[in-house]
């Protein structure tokens, strides 16, 4: 029996959908038991674990799992309360984005950092928070909240708030604004820094290639287009993340070619207006359903 890996995921919320089906695609088979605490990946040595995103960075910091997906907010507002980092961000993984912010009530005036002086802010990320003040050489009270953070300035409790805001709707609805960024945040893949055995080494580095695949075909398109000759050189400039297209020539129709490349990085309709404008025509993008370099 090889030495089974453990990788923890959120068991339910904002990250959880995204993380199965990260995995999913990644090809894991993950066997839906009576157990909806932990499951086996059939066709991998891979056992997944469900629990409060909270706990992840304890479990890959102690080695209990050797894998989680977490957000970046959670995973450093951990590890400031460390005294060395016992894990290693091995992926962002482009889902759960958001940004921990500092905001003041819509009425309030601010002028930069220098507003929050001697005031106090709620938050529940009260590390992160204070950093953010040391290095604006800020003093003010932190305030830590477990939920409802937004509600602290109409209950007096704090003049500023320090949160997770995505679209904002939740600021808006309380008559909040945002006057700081403390952190971009997203979901990452990490990984134990506890040694291990070679046969969870070998395993480890099978799921990090298999993910780094459908990240890669996330962002990359197939493209083709036909095009003149002269026009070649410029296609070939204005397509992004291309080394060397596969140029053929098209069949009847000397001095044409079909142009195809794979675009390591996204195709966007400005590329497209670009290319038709150097003289491309019929371009076409297309999804990658897999892809190994
Ligand atoms: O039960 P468990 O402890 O596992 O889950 P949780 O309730 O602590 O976390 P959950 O599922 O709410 O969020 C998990 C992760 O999703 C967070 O740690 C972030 O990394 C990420 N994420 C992305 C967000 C948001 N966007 C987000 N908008 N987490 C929370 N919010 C909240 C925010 O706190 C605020 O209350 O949504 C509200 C603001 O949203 P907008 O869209 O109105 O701006
Ligand atoms: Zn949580």
């Amino acid at each position: 029996m090889p030495d089974r890996l453990h990788l923890a995921i959120q068991k339910s919320g904002r990250l959880s959908d995204y993380s199965r089906d990260l995995l999913r695609d990644a090809g894991l088979r993950i066997q839906h038991g009576k157990n909806n605490l932990a499951a086996r990946v059939e066709n991998f040595p891979i056992d997944l674990m469900f629990v409060r995103d909270d706990d992840i960075p304890t479990f890959v910091a102690d080695g209990v799992c050797e894998f989680g997906i977490v957000g970046l907010n959670v995973l450093e507002e951990f590890a400031l309360g460390q005294s060395e980092p016992r894990f290693e961000v091995v992926a962002p993984l482009g889902f759960g984005r958001c940004g921990l912010k500092i905001a003041a009530p819509d009425r309030l005036d601010y002028d930069g950092p220098g507003s929050l002086q001697g005031t106090r802010i709620a938050t529940s990320y009260p590390r992160l928070l204070q950093r953010f003040l040391d290095q604006h050489g800020i003093d003010a009270t932190v305030v830590k909240m477990n939920g409802a953070v937004e509600l602290a300035p109409r209950l007096q409790i704090a003049t500023f708030i320090c949160d997770l805001v995505s679209t904002g709707a939740t600021l808006e609805a309380n008559g909040l604004r945002v006057v700081e960024t403390v952190l971009d945040s997203e979901a990452v893949l990490v990984r134990t820094r506890k040694p291990m055995s070679p046969g969870k080494a070998e395993v480890s580095e099978n799921l990090l290639r298999r993910i780094e695949g459908v990240l890669a075909t996330q962002e990359s398109k197939y493209i083709m287009m036909n095009a003149p000759e002269e026009a070649l050189d410029e296609i070939t400039h204005i397509l992004p993340g291309v080394e060397a297209p596969t140029i053929l020539p098209l069949a009847g129709r000397p001095g044409h070619y079909a142009v195809h490349a794979v675009c390591q990085e996204s195709v966007f309709w400005e590329t497209l207006q670009k290319l038709k404008a150097a003289g491309a025509s019929a371009i076409l993008v297309m999804p990658i359903e897999k892809m190994m370099m």
